[in-house]
């Protein structure tokens, strides 16, 4: 009989490490995890197994579907940004065609086990694109339909992504004979704003400026913010983005009126966050040196996102504000970790 699991990919980033240990706490699916790098041993115990493994692997995911009944999906595995900007077509690979590998995989999945297998997808504030700083501050919050025309390769591919689960959830082989597959993916995906965990510190993103200087003051190194200090952009902490991940995967499927949904919790500018870390660290030494073709990039994403749908259909609000935040999560949890 094969074994009742949950997969998620990209298991040694910064969400796969919140999501994994909120998981192992709190259900009783035993956890699946793939990651094209070791995984950290404190996470690896808390998993039913890792595989050291790339989703562009046909043939081991192939293998996966022969071994596991894998109910949900997480696929967090994804080139950011900033990274994806010097090499945008292994990104297109990686982002895409790695998606899509596991789109097919959750069909093979959902026709064997005749239940659609949930696919729970993280997209971006990148998946919008303003031309303008000006046309950013006016529009203020944006929904789900707004001011998607992204700039960076990253931002379309999880736009493309979006759309490419909402193919494979509602009109995947549409003309073939015999079986329709109709309804064989239940495609779920939130956009995120940007992410700031206390635990990890994350790599190849262009919202790395808040995290980088919490972590940068902790440990007592100096900080160059690649930012102007005026730039604002929606954030959320880790708890947070796990809690939305883990709501939306256990909405009943009748709740939910749209496959795409906005999550946020505060906006603070750059300068906001160079206060708050101040307070928690007067010595450290942060200095504005905007990086101008970075800051592009930031200052193309929303001031703020409507978050209203996943409140309405799902119960979606965060537990924890910008106070909250900093006061509350980040600061102590950081401060001790670097002790
Ligand atoms: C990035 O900066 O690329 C990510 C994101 C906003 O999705 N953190």
């Amino acid at each position: 009989m094969r074994k009742e699991v949950i997969l998620i990919t990209g298991a040694n980033g910064e969400i796969g490490h919140g999501l994994i240990s909120f998981l192992a706490q709190n259900s009783s699916t035993p956890i699946l995890a793939l990651d094209i790098q070791p995984l950290d041993e404190a996470m690896t115990k808390l998993c039913s197994r890792f595989i050291l493994g790339d989703i562009m692997d046909q043939m081991l995911l192939g293998r996966l579907v022969g071994e596991y009944e894998i109910t949900t999906i997480y696929h967090l595995a994804s080139i950011l940004s900033t990274k994806a900007e010097y090499n945008p077509e292994t990104a297109h690979r990686i982002n895409v065609e790695g998606t899509l590998n596991l789109l097919r995989m959750a069909v093979e999945q959902s026709q064997w086990q005749n239940n659609p297998v949930k696919f729970i997808y993280p997209s971006s504030i990148a998946a919008y694109g303003f031309p303008t700083v000006s046309e950013k501050m006016a529009a203020g919050k944006v929904n789900e339909d707004q001011w998607c025309f992204p700039t960076t390769m990253y931002g379309c591919n999880k736009l493309y992504c979006e759309h490419l689960g909402r193919y494979y959830s509602r009109h995947y082989k549409q003309l073939a004979s015999g079986d329709t597959y109709e309804n064989h993916v239940d495609f779920r995906c939130l956009r995120f704003p940007g992410l700031i965990s206390a635990f990890t510190t994350p790599t190849g993103g262009t919202s790395d400026y808040g995290p980088e200087m919490l972590h940068h003051a902790a440990a007592g190194e100096d900080y160059k913010c690649f930012v102007r200090p005026d730039t604002i952009l929606p954030f959320m902490v880790m708890p947070d983005a796990v809690k939305s991940l883990v709501l939306l995967e256990n909405a009943t499927r009748e709740s939910l009126t749209q496959l795409v949904y906005n999550v946020t919790s505060f906006s603070p500018t750059a300068q906001d966050f160079h206060n708050y870390v101040l307070k928690a660290f007067p010595n450290a030494n942060i200095t504005f040196v905007p990086d101008k073709k970075r800051q592009a990039i930031v200052d193309s994403w929303p001031a703020d996102l409507d978050d209203s749908a996943a409140r309405a259909d799902w119960m979606w609000s965060p537990d924890f504000d910008e106070a909250e935040s900093f006061n509350n999560y980040l600061i102590p949890v950081i401060r001790e970790r670097y002790k």
